[in-house]
């Protein structure tokens, strides 16, 4: 008897190593239970056109462990109401997210999946981009685009003031800019008063990019400048700063958030380098998830 079922017992083992499919269904019961399938297979993304949801596509195409996964898009606000009420309830969610973002003070319980493919590379930098021309036609706004530079602390400094206290950035901006008179010397620093040049800088809607926009256009409006801020989509600001339409943009983020932007258009503008260093975008989840790289996900199959 107790040999018959040793038998048995055998031949059941051999059929489960020998056979594939068990294999795999048994991966998937535990998915059941798992993160991947408690978010639905689901990645709350933002705007459609932003640098980071067309990054994402790229990591949903290049992960095994993202097949099958939806990017859902929307807002950053609807995002961030997403992220609210999973954190209050202690539930798995996965965001795109990035730094410089309030969103890390309010919640520093965050972090970000490793990304062992790299597909949303290290360290991200945000340059400031010219139109061709402007250092002719305007010499002194160039001169001053070309100066700015600020770090990862300034800029989370003015978004968090504004989340905090619900004024708006422009306000926080300025305040900003009167707070801090010897990194605006050394921006302004060898630029004589203009009489009203007008300047157009092209931004994007998100408040790291309000933040720079609102400084800079304080900062040159004290030496006469006349600027204006238009909001526009990733696409949008890469279109006009090439075709000239704009004047500058503080808000190109690269090497990788906008990198098919910046390729398609890299010949037809001036890139006058970093304006901020050390920042980053990737897949960021609640610390209280068990997972820690893309790859302790599980395929929608
Ligand atoms: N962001 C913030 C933008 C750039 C600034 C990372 C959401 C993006 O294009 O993805």
């Amino acid at each position: 008897m107790k040999r018959f079922s040793l038998v048995i017992g055998l031949i059941a083992a051999l059929v489960l190593a020998g056979c594939g499919d068990s294999s795999s269904e048994q991966k998937n019961d535990s998915n059941e239970t798992g993160n991947s399938k408690a978010v639905n297979y689901t990645i709350t993304g933002i705007e459609p056109g932003a640098g980071i949801t067309v990054t994402t596509e790229k990591a949903i195409e290049a992960y095994d462990s993202l097949h099958g996964w939806t990017l859902e898009q929307s807002s950053t606000a609807a995002m961030a109401i997403e992220l609210d009420k999973a954190m209050k309830a202690r539930k798995p969610i996965i965001i795109t997210g990035w730094n410089p973002h309030w969103t890390f003070a309010k919640y520093p319980d965050m972090k970000y999946l490793e990304d062992p493919k790299g597909i949303y590379g290290g360290v991200e930098e945000i340059r400031t981009l010219a139109r061709k021309g402007l250092q002719e036609d305007k010499p002194e706004a160039y001169k001053i685009l070309d100066q700015f530079h600020w770090e990862v602390e300034d800029m989370e400094e003015i978004m968090y003031e504004s989340n905090e206290t619900g004024e708006d950035i422009a306000e926080v901006a300025k305040k900003w800019v009167a707070n801090n008179s010897d990194k605006v010397k050394e921006w302004t620093e060898g630029i004589n008063d203009v009489d009203g040049v007008k300047i157009e800088l092209v931004s994007t809607p998100w408040d790291s990019e309000r933040a720079s926009a609102s400084v800079l256009k304080e900062v040159m409006e004290q030496k006469g400048f006349q600027v204006s801020i238009t909001p526009v989509d990733v696409a949008v600001m890469f279109e006009s700063i090439a075709g000239g339409d704009g004047d500058a943009t503080l808000a190109a983020w690269l090497p990788i958030t906008h990198k098919d932007f910046y390729d398609s258009y890299k010949d037809d503008f001036d890139d006058l380098g970093a304006n901020l260093e050390g920042a980053k975008i990737g897949l960021v989840v609640p610390a209280y998830m068990d997972i820690d790289s893309i790859e302790d996900l599980e395929p929608n199959e």
